[in-house]
């Protein structure tokens, strides 16, 4: 019965992971090195050794840990004491691990990665051989001419009317473009920016504009900010929700489907949103007069626009289902419905107030100043908020919000040595929502403002700990980052990954992650928190991908990849 027992568990175990859960992509000579392995009689003690089989290293495996987060039981395997560069294997018992990387700059490759993720999201351009390579496509979803939706129909745009609202990157594993998510995504990429400006400098990834004498960082960027201010009413400031098909397309490449694309209503949340977008976009951009002459003045003056319009609509919420009992056609595309807007004020005043130094706003922003601090997503945005207040270093504010934001960020190291996969993220199950792998990018970016602040390296290697998470140290063993890892996402719900006739999926893209509320139906093999994950492209609450996924991953790695140095 025992032994029944054990190799059940082994098959339930290896079958979760794969028996050896670690970064695939490789180690930072000096940073913290970890591998999860699952447990095995009589084997208290593991190795690495080199890609030739000589044994460099033996440790011993940790005490047999029990995952807070599903019923796993794994050992723990700390060699951070191998700084030699080389390839390695990790051995233990009859288990090896696959070929990985000690050395430096080991994040580079997937750091660019996921920002050129972006570029295969663009919409309404072709994405040509030279910058997609096996993943080129035609332009799809034009959006030159998009109908004003009758939930959007004002005196100067009757319902019918015709706009123009190009570019833009896709949302997701959809081809609809929602202002929200497009907020914090365009946020968490301008911070980055503004955080490792010489670093950013440097890189390229490219795309069509690389070498114009802009970053291609904020290239990228921009052809999303374009599209943003399209979505803007001229008339009134106001900031339409979404830019949408009225239901999703089939699983097509772009541009198959003609179905008409819509704007709707105008709402606070998009629109504060977009405030705080344009408003931290004309700070960025001021750096650039010569290349985007008048652009910094044309988002400030946009920014200014749609303040004012939430300031006179502050109750006009995105509710679809009472949007559908007023007009035709009913549109059933992605919500990012928000009912709470403090944190969206909060963020939008700070916003302008850096952009303006207009003493106003700061009032504006006291007003919603709020205690309960929560990781940023696309519905609550404070924190953003919060991080430009520290960036600015506005006196008023910053030795208080240090103070918090290093509190925070340590509860998160504080929880890592009792996580069975020594990870920040997974501190508790409530951490595995829809889009849990950009909680732990996110998580990350925290964890790197503390290390900002403080230069004590604990906050970089907590930092690092869920780097490791999306690339492999996780209960389900996959690197989540297409294209990359031994163990990889290959079947993301992404259309045209899916349409486009390529085994690979389009690479650079963050999977959603594990997700217990599996609100897809599709037939999970393991169901428990940090288990729930499929890579089948039906699934899409554990397995779509997203831009304001993709956002903070691009944040996480290449920070780590900046600031790697603080390990030497
Ligand atoms: O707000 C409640 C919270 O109060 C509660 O405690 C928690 C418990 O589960 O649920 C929270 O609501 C969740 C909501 O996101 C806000 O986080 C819902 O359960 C969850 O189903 C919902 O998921 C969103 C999903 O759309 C469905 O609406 C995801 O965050 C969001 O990323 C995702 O976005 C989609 C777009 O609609 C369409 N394009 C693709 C994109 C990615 O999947
Ligand atoms: O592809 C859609 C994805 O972007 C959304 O996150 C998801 C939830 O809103 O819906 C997906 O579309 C599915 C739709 O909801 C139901 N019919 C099948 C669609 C494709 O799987």
């Amino acid at each position: 019965m025992r032994v029944k027992l054990l190799t059940l568990c082994l098959i339930f175990c290896s079958a979760s992971y794969g028996q050896i859960a670690m970064n695939q992509l490789g180690f930072y000579s000096r940073a913290p090195k970890k591998a999860a392995v699952t447990v095995e009689p009589d084997v208290n003690e593991f190795t690495i050794v080199t890609e030739e089989g000589k044994e460099v290293f033996k440790g011993k495996l940790s005490e047999p840990i029990h995952s807070r987060n599903s019923s796993l039981t794994i050992c723990q395997a700390d060699f951070s004491p191998v700084e030699i560069p080389g390839k390695y294997r990790l051995k233990a018992g009859n288990r090896e691990s696959e070929i990985f990387t000690i050395g430096d700059h080991v994040l580079n490759d997937v750091a660019k990665a996921v920002l050129k993720g972006f570029y295969y999201q663009r919409s309404s351009e072709p994405l040509e051989e030279k910058y997609a390579g096996r993943w080129a496509r035609p332009a799809g979803h034009p959006d030159t001419q998009v109908e004003i939706h009758p939930s959007a129909a004002t005196q100067q745009r009757p319902a019918g009317t015709i706009i123009a609202s190009p570019g833009g990157w896709y949302d997701a594993g959809d081809y609809n473009k929602y202002i929200v998510n497009s907020g914090i995504t365009t946020a968490t990429l301008l911070s980055a920016y503004e955080d490792f400006p010489s670093y950013f400098q440097q890189l390229e990834v490219n795309i069509p504009e690389t070498g114009n004498g802009i970053p291609d960082l904020l290239n990228e960027i921009l052809y999303n900010l374009r599209w943003m201010l399209t979505m803007q009413d001229p008339n009134d400031g106001g900031v339409y929700h979404k830019c949408t098909n009225a239901s999703f397309d089939g699983m097509v490449m772009p541009g198959v489907t003609r179905t008409p694309r819509y704007v709707v209503q105008k709402s606070t949340a998009a629109t504060l949103d977009f405030t705080a977008v344009m408003a931290q976009a004309s700070r960025v951009f001021k750096q650039f007069p010569k290349e985007l002459p008048g652009l910094a003045d044309s988002c400030l003056s946009a920014a200014q626009q749609s303040w004012n319009w939430a300031l006179q609509y502050p109750d006009s919420l995105y509710n679809q289902q009472a949007m559908n009992r007023r007009f035709e056609p009913p549109i059933t595309t992605g919500e990012y419905g928000d009912n709470r807007l403090d944190d969206e004020w909060f963020w939008a005043s700070v916003e302008m107030y850096a952009a303006t130094l207009e003493p106003s706003y700061k009032v504006k922003a006291k007003e919603y100043l709020n205690d309960k601090w929560q990781i940023p997503d696309w519905k609550q945005v404070y924190m953003l908020g919060v991080y430009t207040l520290l960036r600015i270093k506005e006196p008023e504010f910053t030795p208080d919000f240090s103070e918090k934001l290093i509190a925070m960020a340590d509860r998160f190291t504080d929880s890592m040595s009792t996580n069975a996969f020594g990870t920040v993220m997974g501190r508790d199950s409530s951490d595995f929502i829809w889009g849990s792998n950009s909680l732990a990018a996110n998580q990350g970016i925290l964890l790197i403002q503390a290390y900002r602040l403080t230069k004590d390296i604990k906050y970089l290697d907590a930092a690092l700990s869920n780097a490791d998470y999306l690339l492999g140290r996780n209960a389900t063993g996959y690197c989540f980052v297409t294209g990359f890892g031994s163990k990889r996402v290959m079947h993301p719900h992404h259309r045209p990954s899916v349409a486009d006739g390529i085994d690979d999926p389009v690479p650079g893209l963050l999977s959603g992650g594990p997700n217990p509320g599996m609100q897809d139906h599709c037939n999970y093999p393991f169901t428990e928190p940090e288990t729930a994950y499929i890579d089948v492209s039906e699934a899409y609450a554990s397995n779509e991908i997203a831009i304001n996924w993709n956002a903070p991953a691009v944040y996480l790695f290449n920070a780590i990849e900046a600031e790697q140095a603080g390990w030497k």
